[in-house]
């Protein structure tokens, strides 16, 4: 029997609990984004929603001829190109604010673990080391008496700033406008900010602006007891610049949740003693996942039942369905 619920493509993989709760009310269609779109006529024009969790570009987009909302698993939406889903009418979705907390509590865990070294600390433990060789090294850094710069205070980082602050920590901030009414320092250029900080936080989206900000000149504007940590995107990393900085000590010590061609860690930071890694993990909780599921797949529902979907983003205006 035909299924006449509306269509909802799901390309690739994403949170079970979508799957779960828009098969309830609508006809997914699940399929592998391996070898780009292929999906027969008859499918494609009876697709009119979109969740995805991996990317979603111009072809894809052209694709779907009835395509009215893409809805976006994270509050990145790099992967969507949304000036192409704008031209069609298309509305895009991200999931912001649900992930607001867990992103900044990693921030805040990444930054004590660079700082002070902690799971070199278990390792040591576990390996035996504390019991043979003594007490684990003191860490040549701490956080008592930082100067913290967050390149990017908006909905996250916020957040970490206000983390940051029974850390009494000094805490200044980078954005390409003030914020109102907060108590940091606003630095106007990212260089300014690095050349006043011992310690830079980045959380800015992946736009052509932020390409690689984090460059030779930043890392060494921060210096030898310099801290760099990135739960943004590794886009905004010049890595070769960083591996440089951290290998001949013109920077301290780095911790990264975030690479710029993921799953793919550059070998040099592997071969380094100082930098966290973490496998952009940063909102990585079932909570905040489920959290984040729900928020995809109420968006969708919004759009069908009201017109109106709840997150959608700047650059796709909603214009109330015909
Ligand atoms: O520049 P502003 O005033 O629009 O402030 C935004 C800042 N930002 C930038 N700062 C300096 N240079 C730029 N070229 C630039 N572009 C954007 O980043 C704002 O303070 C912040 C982004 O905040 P939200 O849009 O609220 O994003 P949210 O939810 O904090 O997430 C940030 C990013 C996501 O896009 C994912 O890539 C990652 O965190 O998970």
């Amino acid at each position: 029997m035909p299924d006449n619920r509306i269509a909802v493509l799901v390309p690739g993989k994403i949170h079970p609990r979508v799957l779960e709760r828009l098969g309830k009310q609508f006809d997914v269609i699940s399929v592998d984004r391996g070898n780009g779109p292929k999906v027969d006529a008859d499918t494609a024009g009876r697709v009119r929603g979109v969740a995805v969790g991996g990317g979603f570009d111009a072809a894809w987009i052209d694709s779907f001829p009835n395509l009215e909302v893409i809805a976006n698993f994270g509050v990145g939406y790099d992967g969507i190109d949304v000036k192409h889903a704008a031209s069609k009418g298309i509305v895009v979705t991200n999931t912001p604010d649900v992930l607001n907390d867990e992103v900044a509590d990693t921030a805040i865990a990444l930054l004590l673990n660079t700082l002070r070294q902690f799971p070199k600390a278990e390792d040591w433990l576990r390996e035996g080391r504390w019991a043979k060789e003594g007490a684990f090294p003191l860490s040549r850094f701490s956080m008592k008496g930082r100067r913290v710069g967050i390149n990017g205070l908006g909905r996250i980082g916020l957040e970490i700033a206000r983390r940051l602050e029974p850390f009494k920590v000094r805490i200044g901030y980078h954005t390409r406008s003030p914020r109102d009414s907060l108590p940091y320092d606003y630095y106007p250029t990212l260089k300014e900010m690095a050349q006043s900080v011992d310690t830079l936080i980045s959380i800015v989206p992946k736009t052509p602006e932020t390409h690689k900000v984090i460059n030779a000149e930043i890392l060494s504007a921060l210096g030898p007891q310099g801290v760099f940590i990135n739960v943004g995107r590794g886009w905004s990393v010049d890595d070769d610049a960083l591996i440089a900085a951290l290998g001949n000590g013109t920077l301290g010590a780095a911790g990264l949740d975030v690479f710029y061609d993921e799953p793919n860690v550059p070998a040099g930071y592997l071969a380094l003693k100082n930098v966290s890694l973490l496998p952009h993990v940063a909102s990585a909780s079932m909570p905040t996942r489920d959290a984040m599921a729900d928020l995809v797949v109420d968006n969708i529902i919004e759009w069908f039942a009201k017109g109106q979907p709840l997150t959608p983003v700047p650059e796709t205006p909603v214009k109330p369905r015909g």
